[in-house]
């Protein structure tokens, strides 16, 4: 299906005529949707890949969105020549977990947007449910750094999936912890992967930041606060 635009007119219209936009939860991306740490994953990987006189920069980190930690070394693992045994790659990728970590500790409910909460609060005020899926093991650590530790009705993490994004079990995973029916829930992401995962999990996809640019999504968000037009009463 091909986006929507979300001029309020056309938001009506299709609420009034095709009574599809009725979602009972929302499950929401963490990186690059509601808080934003790639400048933390950057740091991080690019400490690393000095290290191992690895070419690394801003584009490559941005193929790293809603990549899991291991796929993602694999990608930054294209421009290296030689090869790390599975024991290597996996003591490289804790080594980057911790810097990544101790940088985490600069976060504070500062990195959460006034739009993002006041947005989060109408939406649960309207009775949706609000879930948490994302490909990051990190993701409790990061929500009680900014403030969210007890917000969410559930959390889906890298912790408790075996397949990473574009696999849908993220997704899954949080719709079966709210109880819900996949196509009840509508997904919010920022990256390709995310999109890829929440169509394969059967549920439509809100596309923000860098994840418009694939044109693929059920809408296009040009701010967080745009769900507010989708998820009306
Ligand atoms: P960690 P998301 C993803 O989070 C990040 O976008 C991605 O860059 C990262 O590699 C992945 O989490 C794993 O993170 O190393 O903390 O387990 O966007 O799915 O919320
Ligand atoms: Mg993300």
């Amino acid at each position: 299906m091909p986006p929507i635009e979300l001029s309020d007119v056309e938001v009506q219209k299709y609420q009034e005529e095709m009574k599809l936009l009725k979602y009972l939860a929302i499950i929401f991306d963490l990186d690059g949707v509601i808080c934003h740490t790639d400048k933390y994953h950057y740091l991080a990987w690019k400490e690393l890949a000095d290290e191992l006189g690895i070419y690394f920069d801003r584009d490559i980190n941005n193929r790293l969105r809603g990549v899991s930690r291991m796929e993602s070394f694999e990608i930054i693992l294209e421009n290296y020549d030689g090869t790390f045994t599975q024991e290597e790659k996996l003591s490289y990728t804790n080594k980057k977990n911790e810097i990544y970590k101790k940088l985490l500790e600069n976060m504070s409910p500062n990195d959460l947007s006034e739009e993002v909460k006041e947005t989060l609060d109408e939406l649960r005020g309207r009775g949706l449910k609000l879930a948490i899926g994302s490909s990051s093991r990190n993701a409790k650590f990061i929500l009680k750094q900014i403030g969210l530790e007890n917000f969410f009705d559930a959390i889906s993490d890298g912790n408790n999936i075996s397949r990473s994004k574009p696999e849908p079990e993220v997704f899954i995973k949080a719709s079966e912890f709210l109880n819900l029916e996949p196509k009840d829930c509508l997904v919010v992401e920022d990256a390709e992967a995310g999109l890829e995962a929440a169509f394969a999990g059967g549920m439509d996809c809100a596309a923000i930041g860098d994840a418009v640019k694939c044109n693929c999504a059920t809408y296009n968000l040009t701010s967080f606060s745009d769900l507010l037009k989708i998820c009306s009463c």
